[in-house]
């Protein structure tokens, strides 16, 4: 039976489903770059360039493997704006008895493949993406009757179900978590190991010319580009960071050093998402490295939750509650995402740092989307279709089935409380505490109210104050809600005056 075998941007893996029983004598694998993806948001030049790179060297692999390939370019002049044209067209000229298509990784992609085979004169098979730990079924059953989901449960599950980590049927070292190990803030004389980067080849260069032709109007800048585009570059990375870093990932993991992007962190996700890596190789490199004593315990399962435990976690949290996720707005947040998001043009020194990084990288880590970036848009109240689309277009490793959920649900606790059990919200000493930017601020982030005070001080009260009714029901706010009822009235004037003057000098 003729098949054509449609891959995706984000499904780069030899191994993936669609290709599962592949007749590479009569079957067709088809590939397409299409307008619409790379503008359905301005996703940022270097992710786009990223991602072409990264498909036209898996499609060269797969020649080498003796595949017909049938790949269409982006300026090729039979070009097609979207995956169904391109789809159709393709079917057309191929003639096959059927196209089979691994699960995309997001709602709307699904959606539009879903209305195509519906219409469809030859059947159009969507399989599971089996590079992932859980399936989008196992999560449902998983969920089902739960009131709440809590991370930290799947995740000991998913320990068991792959005995990971473990020591029979206890977790190793007789904890399930070692995150109490993991908050040092940086030390002065921290020395980060450089990370791998790699000089582009002509296939390389030739998308980066593509993209600054047709894509100058987007975020961020396109060179220098030194990011891993085939499978064996990607393989360095994780192999340069087990050995390098991860022995402090736990350490450093919520660290922030000015001019440090990456910290111990593996900058792997890139790779990870679009299938360049495989989320088991990554978790057994680390465990390996923890029994053959390289590295920590704290560090392995620190770093091995993130992709045994979130990674998958959020994956399933994304797919059980779409599409009703994406209009989630639980706080009633309608301010819009200030202008220095784009420019890093602001005093605010960590939030200036933090998005001048992501400029430049299409990389910030986890603490500073977390607590710099996301802590500023949920204090601030920002709208989530703002933060949604901004964290979706500036971050190589953004497709929706991860970001949506790290935005809607644990940065700006847009659900409810679904996904986190509180709102990651904090004043300025935290960024104080866990990163080396105050000192180098306009802002004092030891005073509390007025035009020198930091921001971040008097939002936080604000926004305690603004969503009280909302977080009083949350136990884990409680404590704030006895600080707030113990401040005067004048103190209290004097956050609502601050934050207003605060917010007319930003623009929103
Ligand atoms: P490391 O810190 O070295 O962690 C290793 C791996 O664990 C990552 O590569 C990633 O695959 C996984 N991981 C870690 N944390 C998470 C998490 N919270 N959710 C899912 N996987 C996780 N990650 C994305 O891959 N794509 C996104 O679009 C994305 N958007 C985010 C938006 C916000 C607001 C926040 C707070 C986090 C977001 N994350 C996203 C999660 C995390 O920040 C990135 O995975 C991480 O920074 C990638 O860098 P790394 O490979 O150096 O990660
Ligand atoms: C992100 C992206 C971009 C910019 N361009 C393409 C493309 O031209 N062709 C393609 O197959 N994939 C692209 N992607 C990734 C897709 O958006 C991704 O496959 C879906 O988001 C997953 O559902
Ligand atoms: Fe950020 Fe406030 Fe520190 Fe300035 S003082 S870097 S605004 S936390």
């Amino acid at each position: 039976m003729k098949t054509l075998r449609f891959i995706l941007g984000d499904q780069l893996s030899h191994s993936i489903s669609s290709l599962e029983g592949v007749d590479r004598q009569e079957d067709v694998v088809f590939m397409c770059e299409v307008h619409d993806e790379a503008i359905y948001v301005k996703h940022h030049k270097k992710k786009i360039a990223f991602l072409f790179s990264a498909m036209r060297h898996f499609a060269a692999e797969l020649r080498d493997k003796n595949f017909k390939v049938d790949y269409l370019h982006l300026d090729d002049e039979k070009s097609h704006t979207s995956f169904t044209s391109a789809l159709g067209n393709a079917i057309a000229q191929h003639n096959p008895d059927r196209v089979i298509v691994t699960h995309p990784g997001e709602y709307r992609v699904l959606k539009d493949l879903e209305a195509f085979a519906a219409d469809s004169s030859i059947p159009i098979e969507i399989v599971d993406d089996t590079r992932f730990l859980c399936s989008i079924d196992h999560f449902h059953k998983w969920a089902e009757g739960r009131k709440s989901l809590r991370m930290e449960y799947f995740y000991r599950e998913m320990r068991r179900k792959y005995h990971i980590l473990m020591d029979g049927d206890h977790p190793e070292g007789g904890a399930w978590n070692y995150d109490s190990e993991n908050r040092k803030p940086p030390k002065e004389d921290l020395s980060v190991p450089e990370a791998e980067g790699f000089e582009p080849d002509a296939i390389t260069r030739e998308v980066l010319d593509l993209v600054a032709n047709r894509f100058s109007a987007h975020f961020g800048d396109l060179e220098p580009f030194d990011l891993a585009v085939t499978r064996k570059q990607a393989l360095t990375v994780l192999r340069r960071f087990i050995s390098d870093k991860l022995p402090l990932f736990g350490d450093f993991q919520d660290a922030m050093v000015q001019g440090e992007p990456v910290m111990f962190h593996a900058k792997i996700s890139f790779y990870l998402n679009c299938g360049l890596l495989n989320p088991k190789e990554c978790i057994a490199a680390a465990e390996q490295a923890y029994h053959d004593g390289q590295t920590p315990l704290n560090a392995a399962e620190g770093f091995i939750r993130q992709i045994l435990g979130w990674r998958e976690y959020v994956r399933g949290v994304y797919w059980l509650n779409m599409p009703d996720y994406a209009h989630a707005n639980y706080l009633e947040a309608d301010r819009r995402l200030p202008a220095f998001y784009w420019t890093g043009e602001t005093k605010l020194n960590c939030l200036r740092q933090c998005v001048l990084e992501t400029k430049q990288n299409a990389y910030a880590h986890h603490i500073q989307r977390l607590m710099v970036l996301g802590n500023f848009a949920l204090l601030a109240g920002i709208h989530p279709d703002e933060v949604n689309e901004w964290y979706l277009l500036v971050y190589a490793d953004a497709y929706e089935w991860v970001e949506m959920p790290n935005v809607t649900g644990m940065i700006l606790y847009a659900d409810g409380g679904y996904l986190a059990s509180k709102p990651y919200a904090a004043g300025g000493s935290y960024i104080n505490k866990m990163s080396d930017y105050c000192s180098q601020c306009s802002y004092k982030v030891t005073v509390k109210n007025g035009p020198k005070a930091c921001p971040f001080n008097y939002l936080y009260w604000d926004f305690i104050m603004r969503n009280r009714e909302k977080l009083e029901s949350n136990h884990r706010v409680g404590m704030m809600m006895k600080t707030l009822d113990r401040m005067g009235d004048q103190k209290r004037d004097a956050i609502r005056d601050d934050t207003k003057r605060f917010f007319r000098e930003i623009g929103i």
